[in-house]
């Protein structure tokens, strides 16, 4: 039996692992600051282990020497988006990349698998430059909704610690469990418009008073010592009040006072 090298095979899937994650987690970083929606929720990533990898090989009965080339997720990221209708902007997202190429889609939300499993799967080839030379890898890209990998991280957790073989009374609950995860996500929808202004407005509202503190940090080197107490006294009223077009009116009062003493 051929001896396999772990350490060699398994680097470029960790080197691809964590470029993948560094892409997808740029991206959501990227649109958070440009003030766009992100579909991103959180993006995290695994690396098969050698034990797993063994188990899988030999239930599809793959021979060593064709592992690369038949197991598709020895690199995995997974990207959580808050609501379904999230997880057809990430898909859009990864079909339009030019850094990968999509061997094959499965659609596990529509089609749900009969545990009741459900995830969007992506095969991906990748490229990556090692110091022993370029290579391309397979790796899958799972992207579903938080309720949807809250009911597969369990049932995960099950399927391991009853070897595949959960009894028939624990797989009824955990059907009911995964449909109660996708009613929960109905119900999410229908709601979503009002959950992303509040986080928006969150999020406006933090820049804005981390803008306002930084001009005040700043003025103290130039404003007089009175000018101080009294922006101080306003900052405090304004926040106080939780009127966002007023720290808005602050703010931009600031960034005058800022240009005037040129500080
Ligand atoms: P791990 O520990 O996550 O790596 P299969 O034949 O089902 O083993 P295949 O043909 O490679 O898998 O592709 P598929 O069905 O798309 O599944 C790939 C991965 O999806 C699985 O990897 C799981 O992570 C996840 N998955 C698929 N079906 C289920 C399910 O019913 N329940 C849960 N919790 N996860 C599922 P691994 O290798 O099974 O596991």
């Amino acid at each position: 039996m051929e001896i396999i090298n772990w350490k060699e095979l398994l680097y470029p899937y960790e080197q691809a692992m964590d470029e993948l994650l560094l892409k997808f987690r740029c991206l959501d970083k990227e649109c958070r600051h440009l003030g766009i929606y992100s579909p991103i929720d959180s993006v995290t990533g695994r690396l098969k282990k050698p034990a797993s990898i063994l188990d899988k090989a030999g239930r599809k009965q793959i021979p060593p020497e064709q592992i690369e080339a038949k197991i598709e997720d020895i690199a995995g990221i997974r990207i959580l988006c808050q609501f379904v209708e999230d997880i057809e902007k990430v898909v859009d997202m990864v079909r339009t990349r030019k850094d990968m190429r999509i061997i094959e889609e499965r659609d596990y939300i529509t089609n749900t698998k009969p545990s009741g499993y459900r995830s969007y799967h992506i095969i991906i080839r990748y490229p990556i430059s090692t110091a022993l030379g370029s290579k391309e890898i397979l790796a899958e890209i799972q992207i579903r909704t938080n309720a949807m990998n809250f009911w597969a991280t369990a049932e995960h957790s099950l399927r391991y610690k009853y070897s595949g073989n959960i009894p028939e009374n624990l797989q009824k609950r955990l059907t009911n469990c995964a449909e109660a995860a996708f009613h929960l996500d109905r119900e999410m929808a229908t709601i979503r418009e009002e959950i992303t202004n509040a986080q928006r407005l969150h999020e406006i509202r933090g820049n804005l008073v981390s803008n306002i503190l930084d001009n005040i940090q700043s003025l103290h080197f130039g404003a007089k010592l009175e000018e101080m107490d009294e922006i101080n006294k306003e900052f405090v009223d304004i926040w106080n009040k939780e009127d966002i077009d007023e720290l808005k009116a602050f703010n931009e009062k600031l960034n005058v006072l800022a240009e005037v003493y040129r500080v």
